[in-house]
């Protein structure tokens, strides 16, 4: 006889409470790589200011440390492409007037390509033992990846999101994912944006007519609901 299944546990969060399932939600961190978050980088090369996303550092490690606590599983993106750019379209590497471009060498190495100092994960956050790590061409983490057969091979219906930036790869993840039938939360302090408004602006729009992408929730509702959950439950 199987199991009878965890008691989901509720999440406060917006526009209502997340029913947060202990045996089917995955952590999914989005792209917290040095080339979006250090000096010298993708991000810079665009002209931002990084500096504004060092603030989801500490609150996505929180999270990390949590879900590890319960062993639950943790996806780790990283938007990167091959050494030959052949999973690069030129609309992408030629879009804008950057300083550098994809593939162009930068201060950390070539700007995100795969192998190279800048596309690795920054080392507070670098991925442990046994943890999916997906490299995406694209913005979204599902679109030319195995990042839906992850899911599915690790029985997960839910997915818990932090990283960068807000409304660019996240939100384009959380859509991916809303239109795939997953439940998605963003965790309000553990995402950020070159461009705080934009933040601002997509987690009510996440939020907007009823939840219409998924749920957005502060932090400390997150931990606090994970420190309900059974010992070992996944
Ligand atoms: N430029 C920007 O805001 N973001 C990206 O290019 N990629 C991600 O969001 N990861």
């Amino acid at each position: 006889m199987t199991p009878p299944a965890p008691p989901r546990l509720a999440v406060r969060a917006r526009p209502f409470d997340f029913a947060l399932d202990p045996g089917r939600a995955a952590l999914v961190v989005i792209d917290m790589q040095r080339d979006f978050v250090e000096p010298g980088g993708f991000g810079a090369a665009l002209g931002n200011d990084v500096a504004l996303l060092a603030s989801a550092i500490a609150p996505t490690r929180a999270l990390l440390d949590a879900w590890r606590a319960r062993g639950w599983p943790v996806v780790h993106t990283r938007e990167s492409h091959a050494p030959d750019l052949s999973d690069c379209p030129p609309a992408k590497r030629d879009r804008g007037s950057p300083a550098l471009r994809i593939g162009d060498p930068g201060p950390m190495g070539r700007l995100l390509v795969r192998g190279e100092p800048g596309c690795e994960i920054v080392p507070e956050l670098a991925p442990a033992p046994g943890e999916v790590v997906i490299d995406k061409p694209g913005k979204g983490a599902f679109f030319a990846t195995p990042l839906q057969a992850e899911l599915q091979r690790l029985g997960v219906t839910q997915l818990v999101f932090a990283g960068v930036t807000t409304e660019v790869c996240v939100q384009t993840t959380m859509r991916e994912a809303n239109d795939r039938g997953y439940e998605a939360l963003l965790v309000e302090e553990a995402t950020a944006s070159y461009l705080p408004a934009f933040k601002a602006a997509t987690i009510e729009m996440i939020v907007a007519q009823g939840g219409i992408v998924g749920w957005v929730a502060p932090l400390a509702a997150v931990l606090d609901a994970l420190a309900h959950a059974p010992a070992g439950a996944r």
